[in-house]
């Protein structure tokens, strides 16, 4: 009997419980046990709504921070807290600004530090009457409070004696789209992109709302709406109105606008013969179209540039420099207070090495640029690779505000279906130091602004937003945007403690469940690193979609799109030699790092094959062979994705059984494509190497002919591209 009540009990809780499918992010407010939701609810007890002029009535980011606050304590405590215009009872939670909330402005609150949209919470009395206040000298400050406020209830702290400020380092935060008009997404897993431009302006779906909501949570400010690549369509006056109401859509939760602009506008869709930067007429046509832009969204926010780049139109083919070409745009946008956000993504064919040509490109032109331009540099100098050395260019422009560029999606760390916490891989460049100023420049600082006193400061993340259900395409890629957010915000926070906070908040407070699902987020890109490219490596993936290995592909036109343009690989060693014997891309660091990375007995082991052609016989610090150490490692990269599954497999009793099944399965393709990463590695590089393998280390389960025929006949993220192979095989041996 009992133990049918039970499954009745069961059956219903499943019946009425909403199925998880990951859509609610880390905003799902679920009811809290005790204690805490009787600690919260003392402290929630009464919402004071003390607007005095009812701003709060308008939509804007007051409102947003009310309504979210509901939303947040209902689900949390089970019920609304009652609102009243004062305080009546013990247990008050105020928010405003001075100007919203008399209450907050006779408080006197130390808010001036805070900036424009930094915040503060705060335990007090207020007649007797416990409080608790999140203030801010804006709107939007408060809605950022809010969500910490909200954070804190759902990672289980206490909030009963608060005293938290905090404002952002960095002023742009943003995310960049590379959402196609067509509704594709380059390199995007997560399906189509979410905007729905064919709907637009009439329709404005609910998600964009829900986007807005999930940004701001985490302190992002600014999305570029369309990809890099740009369609100059996007320009034109109907794209531009339904921008707009996107723009209206987002402005309430403090997310500005901007777009991506194709260099050859003025041809493209202004029926102009040149775009010369330096031509009059180009410059006033910009000019008119800033202006039509500004008419319509007064606050956009400015524009993002790949120019001169993989094929794209730019100032170089009319003879002029990079700083010609923005400087044309930052000139048209200045009187608006719009940015251009440069991209200092630009590679040739000619070169001998890549990795150079951003730096030397940009460095003679630094002090050239407008004051609203920032340069946007990638993290590393190649290409979001799963591990790269800091770009050079941090640290090299002390007069033009270098903003940094990070993929999360993970085009070149297995897509979606591969776990690959991108915390540590942020953070690590981050904190790397780039001797720019002596000991402590780091990456960090630089772009914060404090070490060379740039004036504007940002950070982009090229998103993994798509419309699938989930948002991100996988629930653990959620934490990469999550991440992104957090880092943007606060350079110098923990890639370990956002994890903790977010897998909190997604999925369980439970220690049991806590602690060794952050284990596994925080090795998971070092297994990724480990199982396609270690030591050093980079761009082995296969061509075009870059799925999977392809360390022996060597048939493409330009020469630096073939991985063996990267490893190097040949009977006597692996390598790209950057030192001065080779082509000198480490004389592009400051002294110190140069000197470290240049000398094969103090070069991080990491990025040993990034900087040096090391013999096979080369002994490693651990007295092991190159050859030995190499194939070691891509078999502890298999090592660790089973674990990891392993992990996640005894822990389905404290997850939902929909993101539980999700999870199991990507972590069981992730382990099939480990190891055919580390067998089709291992076979090629055997080839050249010519030594056997080291005991402990299987042999390759198949010939390398088997692997080398593997090709997708069609892949996500890669739209419109013909397969880069023939016959179609998309079978993994
Ligand atoms: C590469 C991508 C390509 C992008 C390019 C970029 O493969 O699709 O257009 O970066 O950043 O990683 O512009």
């Amino acid at each position: 009997m009992l133990w049918l009540a039970a499954v009745a009990v069961l059956g219903m809780r499943a019946a009425t419980a909403r199925a998880e499918d990951g859509h609610r992010l880390w905003l799902r407010y679920p009811l809290l046990e005790e204690p805490w939701r009787s600690e919260y609810r003392a402290v929630a007890a009464q919402i004071v709504d003390c607007s005095a002029a009812r701003q709060s009535a308008v939509a804007g980011p007051l409102r947003a921070a009310q309504s979210e606050l509901m939303r947040g304590l209902t689900g949390l405590l089970g019920a609304a807290p009652p609102v009243a215009g004062r305080i009546t009872e013990a247990g008050a939670l105020l928010l405003g600004t001075p100007r919203s909330c008399a209450l907050v402005a006779r408080e006197r609150l130390p808010l001036r530090a805070l900036g424009s949209e930094g915040f503060l919470i705060r335990s007090l009395t207020v007649r007797g009457r416990a409080a608790t206040v999140i203030a801010a000298n804006t709107d939007v400050g408060v809605l950022y409070g809010v969500f910490d406020f909200l954070r804190l209830l759902q990672t289980h702290r206490p909030v009963e004696h608060l005293d938290i400020s905090s404002r952002p380092r960095l002023q742009l935060r943003v995310l960049d789209h590379w959402d196609n008009l067509d509704g594709t997404v380059e390199r995007g897993y997560a399906g189509a992109s979410i905007w729905d431009w064919w709907k637009l302006p009439d329709y404005l779906d609910p998600r964009y709302v829900e986007y807005a909501r999930a940004c701001a949570s985490i302190g992002i400010n600014g999305t570029v709406l369309n990809n890099v690549n740009a369609n100059p369509l996007i320009l034109t006056r109907p794209y531009l109105v339904k921008v707009a109401a996107l723009a209206g859509v987002l402005r309430p939760y403090g997310l500005k606008v901007y777009l991506s602009a194709r260099f050859s506008a003025p041809i493209d869709i202004g029926g102009l013969k040149t775009a010369d930067p330096l031509d009059p007429a180009v410059r006033a046509w910009w000019r008119s179209k800033v202006d039509e832009i500004y008419r319509l969204i007064p606050d956009f926010g400015g524009v993002l540039v790949k120019a001169s780049s993989e094929g794209q139109p730019g100032p170089q083919d009319y003879g002029r420099t990079h700083a010609d070409g923005a400087n044309m745009l930052a000139d048209a946008l200045a009187p608006h207070g719009g940015v251009v956000m440069w991209r200092a993504f630009v590679y040739g064919h000619s070169r001998e090495d890549r990795a150079r040509q951003a730096y030397d490109e940009f460095v003679p032109l630094d002090g050239k640029f407008r004051p609203n331009v920032l340069l946007q540099v990638k993290n590393g100098p190649i290409d979001f690779q799963p591990r790269e050395p800091f770009h050079p260019l941090f640290g090299a422009m002390r007069h033009t505000p270098v903003m940094m560029e990070v993929q999360i999606t993970k085009e070149y760390l297995g897509f979606a279906t591969h776990l690959a916490y991108l915390g540590p891989l942020y953070e690590e460049v981050l904190r790397s130091d780039t001797y720019a100023k002596g000991k402590g420049s780091t990456v960090a600082r630089v772009i914060d602004g404090s070490l060379f006193g740039y004036r504007i400061t940002g950070m982009a993340g090229v998103a993994n937003i798509g419309a699938d259900r989930n948002w991100t395409g996988s629930e653990f890629d959620q934490a990469n945007w999550y991440v992104f957010g957090r880092l943007a915000w606060d350079p110098t926070l923990g890639a370990k403690a956002i994890a903790e906070e977010w897998v909190r908040m997604t999925f369980s407070n439970d220690p049991a469940f806590v602690a060794p699902v952050v284990a596994m987020m925080m090795g998971s890109r070092e297994a990724v690193v480990d199982y396609m490219t270690p030591l050093g490596l980079a761009h082995q993936m296969a061509t075009g979609t870059h799925y999977g290995p392809g360390p022996w592909v060597a048939d493409n036109r330009e020469p630096d799109w073939n991985p063996v343009y990267y490893n190097r690989a040949d009977s006597t060693g692996i390598g790209f030699d950057r030192t001065a014997s080779g082509s000198d891309a480490v004389a592009q660091y400051a002294p110190h790092v140069a000197a470290e990375f240049s000398n094969l007995r103090t070069v991080p082991e990491q990025y040993l094959l990034w900087f040096h052609h090391v013999p096979w016989d080369y002994r490693l610090s651990s007295g092991r062979t190159l050859w030995d150490e190499l194939a070691l490692h891509y078999t502890h990269g298999v090592d660790a994705v089973r674990a990891m599954r392993k992990t996640w497999n005894g822990l389905a009793a404290y997850v939902d059984p929909e993101r539980y099944a999700e999870v199991a399965a990507f972590l069981a393709i992730q382990e099939r494509e480990a190891k055919w990463w580390r067998d089709a590695s291992i076979a090629y590089f055997q080839t050249l190497s010519k030594r056997p393998l080291p005991p402990g280390v299987a042999a390759p389960a198949h010939p390398l002919a088997e692997y080398e025929a593997v090709c997708f006949p069609s892949s996500p993220g890669y739209p419109g591209k013909t397969p880069a192979c023939s016959p179609p095989n998309p079978v993994i041996p």
